[in-house]
């Protein structure tokens, strides 16, 4: 299969390639910026900004994808400083993705939506199907989103399909997300033996690990249609308190410094969002299963991370 990925310079980028290309599809990668230092090599690449539509079209009709994963977006915290890029990149930029699916006849589109499109004062655990207040531009944008994705079913036939993601954690520099201090304190655990991190301690959020999260991105395309009962799936994996997850990693890490010093911003946004997701229809409609729990991924995170840095590679573009 011939796939596009939009965005994929960013934190999901990189662990998805290696996965499409493990399976033996044909990649074609593309972002603003060039190709980081690991992807040299591996799949094609292409710049590519989504927030121009006329060359987002060009890009899919020349290429002819049979599959797009639209990974480009501003992420919660650096939206709220750039709240007019933020809509650009992830309001734009997902209309000119799916015009350009929608022109080019691509069969398949994946989204990357997010638990920032929900807002205060939901169930615990909290089910798809409640009322979205989203509180940031990035969880409003991703909620239009996921709205347009089922317009394009169902007015144009596209099979767009996603996940709501938790936040996510693997070994490499989040990009202006509120919810990684979830995954400094491994990098900085391990590479300064501290970490400060930018919430309250009792802060609660649901959290899943990279491979869990690369496995639903290949599992919910493939299920078949007629078996899938909404567009947009919750999914979930584990929601520690941030002192949980120091403590994981302490345990692994003797000696390292944890302290608490909340932003006043991103912890407003952290408390706005789900403290657990429910995630019942994902299990039931295509067998969604996370396998790593909290102590599973610092015991499978930091070795890889120790490796990383020690070979000196630059997690930033990782
Ligand atoms: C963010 O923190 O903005 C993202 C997310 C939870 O979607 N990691």
């Amino acid at each position: 299969m011939r796939i596009l990925l939009t965005g994929a310079g960013g934190q999901l980028g990189g662990d998805l390639i290696t996965a499409l290309l493990a399976q033996g599809h044909e990649v074609i990668a593309t972002d603003l910026r060039p190709a980081a230092a690991g992807q040299n090599g591996r799949t094609r690449w292409d710049a590519l900004d989504v927030t121009r539509g006329d060359d987002v079209l060009t890009c899919v009709e020349r290429i002819a994808p049979d599959r797009v994963y639209h990974l480009a977006a501003i992420l919660s915290a650096r939206g709220e400083q750039q709240p007019q890029l933020a809509y650009a990149v992830n309001q734009t930029g997902t209309w000119n993705v799916l015009e350009a699916c929608r022109q080019a006849r691509v069969p398949q589109l994946v989204f990357t939506s997010s638990i920032a499109v929900y807002g205060p004062g939901l169930p615990d655990p909290t089910p798809e199907d409640v009322a979205l207040h989203p509180t940031t531009i990035y969880g409003a944008t991703k909620a239009a989103g996921e709205m347009l994705c089922d317009y394009y079913c169902h007015r144009w036939g596209l099979d767009a399909r996603g996940v709501r993601f938790p936040g996510l954690i693997n070994a490499a520099v989040p990009g202006g997300g509120s919810s990684d201090y979830a995954l400094f304190m491994y990098l900085d655990g391990l590479r300064r033996g501290a970490y400060d991190a930018f919430c309250r301690a009792d802060t609660r959020i649901p959290l899943m690990y990279m491979p869990d999260a690369v496995r639903a991105l290949i599992e919910l395309p493939a299920a078949p249609r007629q078996h899938l009962g909404r567009s947009v799936y919750n999914i979930a994996a584990f929601s520690p308190r941030a002192d949980e997850i120091a403590a994981s990693v302490a345990r692994a890490l003797p000696g390292v410094q944890f302290t608490f010093t909340p932003d006043p911003a991103r912890q407003a946004i952290l408390d706005s969002w789900p403290r657990a997701l429910d995630d019942a229809r994902a299990r039931a409609d295509w067998g969604w299963r996370h396998e790593f729990d909290l102590e599973a991924m610092t015991a499978d995170l930091l070795p890889q991370m120790r490796t990383l840095l020690g070979a000196g590679v630059d997690l930033a573009g990782h």
